[in-house]
């Protein structure tokens, strides 16, 4: 079709969509030769698009272009959630790249982003096409704003092949005046920032209920942010910090301020710091359809802690729904986030993505400044603040209140009869048993998807992140039966000591038991080694897949298509391990084999990827794990148990492990070695 332009979405230089001439915005049409001749040389391939009779777009037109974009803002969400729809009502995958290119230049960028990606992921004919990670279509997300001047110097400058990484500083948001800046390389970690992104777009809480209604999600949603908290915590006891505080008194000024130094390239502003001492303030915003006040949030809080306490729910027609063992959790979790699951709106609200609003508007909460939301507004960026897990302490702790209404596991409940572990170690080579080591690693990002340079290749941004050095469980069972015994390995990891020294009871401890792997074994009659790798971990994903570090030179397809697939939720493997210190920092190791009858769940192999699980869940299967999410540490303990070792049976054991970090920046390894395999050095 000769007569019809060419033009290459922003970013993909290998391949050009050939488009209807009407299909560019109305502003770019007269211009489409000379769009066609500056990508014409990148350009290999061109993907015909065809013309169909569009559908009605004029609700996600409603936001603007240049307008920021959240998903905690019910009307942001709405307008969301209508282009899922759109997407998802294509008849043909034709017909949806047709209807997807026609948007890309004219739907709000990140809303198009957003609901593409979650299109693809539930779409039966793109499941297993992949999305790229946020941090290459959006670097502006993750990274220091400084750093995009220089990355344009470099690209004008010097050509692709040439350039050298820029070096992205290491305490870039904040000096150690700042206490809490002591874990700003954790909560800043771009992986991290990407896992929590990805696992709300796995999980979105508004658009069609056939995939809001995913298995236990409302459960989930606990689970995955109390292992985020647990986490945190862990990094800051390394650190000398006490544990995170509640946020729970919403009137109290908030003392720990934050400065992102993040530019949005789009939306072209900057996102609003919070100075120490901010104080939260009713919100009215017509501009966002957003008209809340504090006290809502405390009426909300008050009748979900009343349902705890009853051990009820309020359904809409006025009746009292219990909050049951297994089930109660989901519940709560829908009523707390709140999705569209939530079983009553009306009376329950919309705590915590409002809690988000109300804390991402602080410093203009009537918009007379006409400023934007800061990064607590937004899943791709909240893991950055302080005040992220201070607020998420809170619901956390609302979890917590309903779990322990809920009866104690018995004796018989955690025994697998005629099982006894005798003996479990960690192994890191070259180290001495139960020791595992951590230090810093150089790592680079490409930045040239999200930034629109004339002359185009890679232009890489180097940063620094955590690291350690791959190890191995190895763990002794002695099945006394029989007969073989299937059975689910449960392993984690919790500090010894509180702030002060002091060691942990069970009930405090239990709360920052840390899960670092889950996977079923077939136990032979007498004794049994099994080992385990740290990098076969069911709750990460390998550094390539957080990066998407593809090699380009090869072909997309066998193993490099393993690379490119899209399960981009997982937590970093390269963040498995807490900091630790540098003499040391002592933590229980504790391994349960559990008995397989009472975790399988009935249901077919699932397919793609598998490798993150415990937090992800899988694909279009349910949670392949029956028990409730944290067990056997999400009850209090039956009577008379104080520490953990009070609390083992024989299928349990525990071990001391230190985590002894190394100040240093240690060369990156290839393949395996270290948990990180990058395609370039
Ligand atoms: Cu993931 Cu508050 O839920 O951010």
């Amino acid at each position: 079709r000769p007569a019809e332009p060419v033009y290459v979405p922003k970013g993909e230089n290998k391949v050009a969509f050939d488009v209807p001439a009407n299909y560019l915005p109305e502003s770019r049409q007269q211009m489409a030769p000379a769009i066609v001749s500056r990508f014409a040389d990148d350009t290999s391939s061109k993907v015909p698009v065809k013309q169909i009779s569009l559908p009605d777009l004029s609700i996600p037109l409603q936001l603007g272009r240049r307008e920021p974009f959240s998903l905690f803002i019910p009307k942001h969400r709405k307008l969301a959630a209508r282009l899922i729809d759109i997407f998802l009502g294509m008849r043909t995958y034709d017909d949806f790249l047709s209807v997807s290119v026609y948007c890309r230049d004219r739907v709000n960028p990140q809303m198009f982003i957003y609901a593409l990606s979650v299109a693809i992921l539930n779409r039966p004919d793109t499941k297993n096409l992949p999305i790229p990670p946020l941090s290459e279509i959006f670097p502006d997300k993750y990274i220091d704003s400084g750093i995009f001047a220089r990355a344009r110097e470099e690209a004008n400058v010097v050509p692709a092949g040439s350039r050298v990484p820029i070096e992205i500083p290491r305490d870039y948001t904040a000096s150690d005046l700042d206490e809490e800046h002591r874990v700003a390389y954790w909560r800043e970690d771009i992986g991290i920032n990407l896992h929590h992104w990805h696992w709300h777009l796995v999980y979105p809480f508004e658009t069609d209920i056939r995939i809001v209604n995913k298995d236990r999600r409302g459960e989930l949603f606990y689970y995955m942010h109390h292992q985020i908290q647990a986490r945190y915590n862990a990094e800051r006891l390394s650190n000398r910090l006490g544990r995170v505080k509640r946020f729970h008194n919403w009137r109290e000024p908030i003392p720990e301020g934050y400065f992102p130094k993040l530019d949005s390239l789009v939306a072209s502003r900057t996102w609003p710091a919070r100075s120490a001492g901010a104080i939260l303030k009713d919100i009215n915003r017509p501009v966002d359809q957003l008209n809340f006040d504090l006290q809502d949030l405390e009426r909300w809080r008050d009748r979900i802690y009343e349902a705890i306490h009853t051990g009820a729910y309020i359904n809409p027609r006025g009746e009292r729904v219990p909050l049951t063992e297994f089930g109660g959790v989901d519940v709560l979790g829908n009523i707390m986030e709140a999705s569209i699951l939530s079983p009553n709106q009306n009376v329950y609200g919309d705590l915590h993505n409002l809690g988000h609003v109300a804390i991402s508007y602080c410093h203009d909460p009537d918009h007379r400044y006409l400023e934007t939301f800061s990064i607590m507004g937004e899943p791709a960026t909240a893991m950055r603040d302080p005040i992220f897990y201070r607020f998420h302490a809170f619901t956390d702790d609302v979890f917590l209140e309903h779990k322990n209404t809920l009866p104690e596991y018995s004796l018989q409940q955690l025994d697998f009869p005629g099982v006894v572990i005798t003996d479990i170690a960690v192994q890191t080579s070259n180290q001495p048993a139960n020791q595992i080591s951590t230090f810093w690693t150089k790592s680079d990002v490409d930045l040239s998807r999200g930034l629109d340079f004339t002359p185009r290749g890679a232009v890489l941004a180097r940063f620094t992140h955590l690291n350690h050095a791959d190890f191995t469980y190895r763990i002794i069972a002695n099945n006394r039966n029989n007969e073989p015994r299937r059975g689910t390995v449960r392993i984690f990891i919790a500090p010894k000591q509180d702030e002060r020294g002091l060691p942990f009871v069970f009930r405090d401890q239990k709360e920052l038991m840390i899960e670092m792997d889950k996977f079923t074994v077939l136990l032979r009659p007498g004794s049994n080694t099994i080992e385990r790798k740290s990098t076969e971990s069911s709750v990460t994903i390998p550094f390539e897949r957080t990066f998407r570090n593809l090699d380009e030179n090869r072909p997309i397809g066998g193993d490099n298509l393993e690379q490119f697939n899209f399960c981009g939720c997982g937590w970093p493997q390269h963040m498995l391990v807490p900091k630790g210190k540098e003499e040391g920092f002592p933590m229980d190791l504790f391994i349960m084999i559990s008995d397989y009858t009472g975790d399988a769940v009935e249901q077919d192999e699932p397919t793609g990827c598998k490798d993150a699980a415990s937090f992800c869940g899988l694909r279009d299967r349910k949670y392949p794990d029956a028990r409730p999410m944290g067990f056997p540490f999400d009850r209090r303990a039956r009577a008379g148990v104080e520490t953990l070792a009070q609390f083992l049976t024989g299928n349990m054991a525990v071990a001391q492990i230190t985590i002894r970090h190394t100040d240093t920046v240690l060369p990156r390894m290839r393949s395996g070695s270290m948990g990180n395999t990058l395609t370039f050095a």
